[in-house]
């Protein structure tokens, strides 16, 4: 093991040190054997084999002694069995600008955070600024470096690749020789991630080289990467690549059919043609030995020829579409038209940004008829959860506001958390007093699979609970899920009739749509909720509402279809059904 990985290991140590509130002595110990071993001038190894490290200014026995184990062998069993006493996101944390080890250890201990994706939701969720020794500059510098390093990772998130898209789109769409434009690839899909936006654009031949120098000369664009006849690729300064096709007008259904995918899709399809003696590719759809496409003029077209129904492109994922298709039994996915109302709506009561009266109001410009208000509960006391007190105050003042709002309604609901044990956080006589429940895990996050399961469960298994809130805890591209077997809380679901999320926060997108698409199959019924902090917080319904059809819901089973009325007693159905 040569000095630099000497070095960098004993710095490591130091820090690991820090993280775990150890003596500050012990770590600056090691800091200080790094920097002098470091400046060396002569040979570490000789210098062991002469069993001079004392000699360095500030080594003492056991230290030598470590160094000694890690210049022999190369390893350090100390160092190995520290670095596993720690979440390994921590480490990973410290590389974020503005997080040192202290820092590290405060988040750690103070918001349960062991990963960079969810030190990035808590800054979204104004987590840190409150925290002691940070601040809102603080919050807003790990942000800004957690958004950096983001640039340099595989996948996007939704809200960065729509953007992005709809910006370049309309950037090519000014070029008068752009005669059609899409938006194809997964992004037209609504993959809960994306990798690239793939950009579809038919012209005249003759105009293809004016159209590829006008996307390579893209103000946004950091770096060309490919730059062809009929396609070309390049890397935005956000990170994201966004590759350009250009086709002829009468290839235009075929080839957005083809780059829409998904693969998995476009394989069973191609499969479909040949059993019917068609060749099916991004050019056309061509009978044996035919020179000439059949002429389509709209994918609609591509997907008739086929002997199927359009397949919106959310549920071209080989899930069973084509099959249902084929059967004339595609369902009749939700619409934005038929969202009546949101849930779970956090207030200035618990973590949000704004009160109740303006989220309620930004609800009403959207054009909704109601919200439900979900503050966090009282064990939730990271993020101010509510008292039984405050409970009381929160109830006279949706009162109030509703009698001022008529006829729009403010529901009384709550996030309650479920504790480790399956639990919930506030006595019967006090979740009887809410119009509905939604039940979260918010902790204790390393259970056993079996144990998760069964938290859940019971939780859900509660008369009073009516509603599951991020039934994973995953955060995209940031935490794995928790351990949990989700076809038996569907089961679960499914027999006590509750609800389940669909948790449209773009970081979320929990219940994930595998899982929504066999959640639609059993008849279970789901909500679609923004989870909003604040009043820009509430349009991520529309990303929850692309999750909804991706997981192939009609409005019937879609909670926010419902009027008030309709709504109110549901739930009360919910409980007296138990
Ligand atoms: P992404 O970019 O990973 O978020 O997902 P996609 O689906 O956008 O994948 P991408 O960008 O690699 O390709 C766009 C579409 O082009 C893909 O959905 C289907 C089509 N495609 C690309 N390569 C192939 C292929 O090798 N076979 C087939 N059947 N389709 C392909
Ligand atoms: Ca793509
Ligand atoms: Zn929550």
């Amino acid at each position: 093991m040569d000095k630099k990985e000497i070095v960098k290991i004993l710095e490591e140590i130091g820090r690991l040190l820090e993280i775990k509130g150890e003596n500050p002595f012990k770590a600056r110990a090691y800091y200080n054997a790094a920097r002098r071993i470091e400046v060396l001038q002569e040979d570490l190894t000789r210098l062991v084999e002469e069993g001079r490290l004392k000699e360095l200014k500030g080594v003492g026995d056991a230290l030598a002694q470590k160094i000694e184990t890690l210049v022999k062998t190369g390893r350090l069993p100390y160092y190995e069995e520290l670095k596993a006493s720690v979440p390994q996101g921590l480490l990973e944390m410290l590389k974020i600008p503005g997080m040192g080890p202290k820092k590290v250890k405060t988040v750690y201990e103070k918001l349960e955070i062991t990963t960079i994706g969810e030190l990035e939701y808590a800054c979204h969720e104004n987590r840190l600024r409150d925290l002691p020794g940070f601040g809102l500059k603080t919050q807003q510098k790990i942000l800004k470096g957690i958004e950096l390093r983001k640039k340099y990772t595989e996948r996007f998130h939704l809200p960065v690749a729509l953007e992005e898209a709809a910006k370049i789109k309309r950037y090519m769409e000014a070029h008068p020789a752009a005669q059609k434009i899409e938006i194809a690839g997964s992004l037209r899909r609504r993959k809960e991630t994306i990798k690239d936006i793939d950009l579809l654009i038919a012209c005249r031949q003759q105009d293809r080289e004016a159209l590829v120098k006008h996307f390579v000369s893209y103000s946004e664009v950091d770096a060309i990467t490919n730059q062809g006849h009929t396609k070309a690729s390049v890397v935005l300064k956000s990170g994201l690549a966004c590759d350009l096709r250009l086709v002829e007008e009468g290839q235009f259904p075929f080839a957005l059919q083809y780059f829409t995918g998904s693969a998995a899709h476009n394989t069973a399809l191609r499969h479909r043609a040949r059993v019917q003696k068609l060749t099916l590719n991004e050019y056309g759809l061509f009978p044996e030995n035919a020179e000439q496409s059949i002429p389509c003029a709209s994918e609609s077209d591509v997907y008739r020829h086929l002997g199927l129904a359009f397949i919106p492109p959310e549920l071209r994922e080989d899930f069973g579409e084509i099959e249902a298709a084929e059967k004339g039994a595609l369902p009749q996915l939700i619409e934005k038209k038929d969202l009546k109302g949101l849930f779970h709506v956090h207030t200035t009561y618990s973590d949000g940004a704004s009160s109740i009266e303006e989220m309620a109001r930004r609800a009403m410009e959207l054009g909704f008829d109601y919200i439900g208000i979900c503050d966090h509960s009282k064990a939730a006391y990271y993020a101010n959860g509510l008292s039984e007190e405050r409970i009381k105050m929160q109830h006279q003042e949706i009162e109030r506001l509703n009698e001022m709002l008529d006829p729009f309604v403010i529901l009384k609901g709550i996030e309650v958390d479920i504790l480790p044990d399956g639990t919930l956080d506030y006595s019967d006589d006090v979740l009887e007093t809410f119009d509905f429940v939604i039940a979260s895990v918010h902790s204790s996050f390393n259970l056993e699979e079996e144990a998760m399961t069964e938290r859940i469960c019971r939780a859900l298994r509660h008369p009073l609970v009516n509603m599951l809130g991020h039934p994973t805890g995953r955060l995209l591209l940031g935490r794995e899920p928790y351990a949990v077997n989700m076809d038996k809380v569907l089961e679960v679901a499914a027999r006590f009739n509750k609800v389940i999320e669909i948790n449209a926060n773009p970081y979320r997108l929990d219940l994930d749509w595998r899982q929504g698409i066999k959640a639609a199959k059993m008849g279970i019924k789901v909500a679609v909720n923004p989870d909003a902090h604040s009043l820009d917080g509430l349009n991520d319904f529309e990303y929850g509402l692309a999750i909804a059809r991706k997981s192939w819901f009609t409005a019937s089973e879609v909670l926010n279809s419902y009027s008030v009325e309709k709504l109110k007693s549901f739930f009360k159905a919910q409980q007296n059904a138990m």
